[in-house]
């Protein structure tokens, strides 16, 4: 599997959000998604502005945050637009469809009534995401293959896996920790310039360049590295460089 370029992977890529996710990427020469990982709104608005320049995506855990709101949503969305980038909930949904249905639309949280990008399983079979009624400018990332040690995933679940990613036309790529159809988007988490942390609370961790280079990596998923920092503006703005450059001399 040959790796190809952003261009040419933006003309594969149906679906107008992996368009856009590409395009995005592009024009701000960044394929770094921050994962804010953190539980008051108020300290995720203050690390968006700081960042939000070097991010093509932003990656919500909407339900650990304590004081969520739509206020905190609305903010989000007008900084996501002034500033371009996506907002992905990574909701993980793992259900069957019709639990799937009312957890993505439902709730306190309202996931479709904001979500650029969400995530799911595809544990319970192809059925179990194919009828959430996502509007058009929603997609799905699948999850194929977990970065963390110990995951259950063994190559025939990883391989059926990107066959239904592959099959279902809402989704824009998946995570996974090795190459991929060019058809879809890869997207890793567990990346971290520290060889100290390789493994921490049982997630594994590599740095941009082995993501890019050995897997064909698209984008890269940064949390802690970021938001744990001294200084989350000029370490967001190292990953960002590493990824751009990682990506650039991975052909
Ligand atoms: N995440 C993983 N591994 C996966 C899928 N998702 O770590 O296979 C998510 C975690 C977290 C983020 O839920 O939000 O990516 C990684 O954050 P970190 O960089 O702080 O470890």
């Amino acid at each position: 599997k040959k790796r190809i370029s952003y261009e040419e992977k933006k003309e594969k890529i149906y679906h107008p959000i992996g368009k856009k996710l590409i395009e995005i990427a592009l024009k701000k020469k960044t394929n770094l998604i921050f994962s804010a990982d953190l539980i008051y709104s108020k300290k995720i608005l203050e690390l968006v502005n700081l960042i939000g320049d070097k991010i093509c995506g932003l990656k919500l855990h909407v339900d650990i945050i304590s004081d969520f709101s739509f206020s905190f949503i609305n903010f989000l969305k007008k900084i996501s637009l002034k500033k371009k980038f996506l907002l992905f909930e990574d909701r993980k949904f793992c259900d069957v469809g019709t639990t799937n249905y009312l957890q993505l639309h439902h709730g306190i949280h309202k996931i479709s009534s904001w979500a650029d990008v969400i995530t799911v399983h595809v544990l319970a079979g192809s059925k179990s995401i194919e009828n959430l009624n996502i509007p058009s400018n929603i997609g799905l990332i699948t999850i194929s293959e977990m970065s963390s040690y110990g995951r259950l995933s063994d190559d025939n679940y990883i391989r059926k896996a990107l066959n239904i990613s592959l099959k279902n036309s809402k989704v824009i790529g998946t995570v996974a920790q090795r190459k991929v159809d060019n058809r879809l988007l890869l997207f890793t988490p567990g990346i971290h310039f520290s060889d100290s942390i390789k493994n921490y609370k049982g997630n594994s961790y590599i740095h941009p360049n082995q993501a890019f280079i050995k897997k064909n990596c698209d984008f890269i998923i940064v949390g802690k590295a970021i938001y744990q920092s001294d200084n989350p503006k000029i370490v967001a703005e190292n990953y960002r460089k590493a990824g751009w450059i990682a990506y650039e001399n991975s052909f």
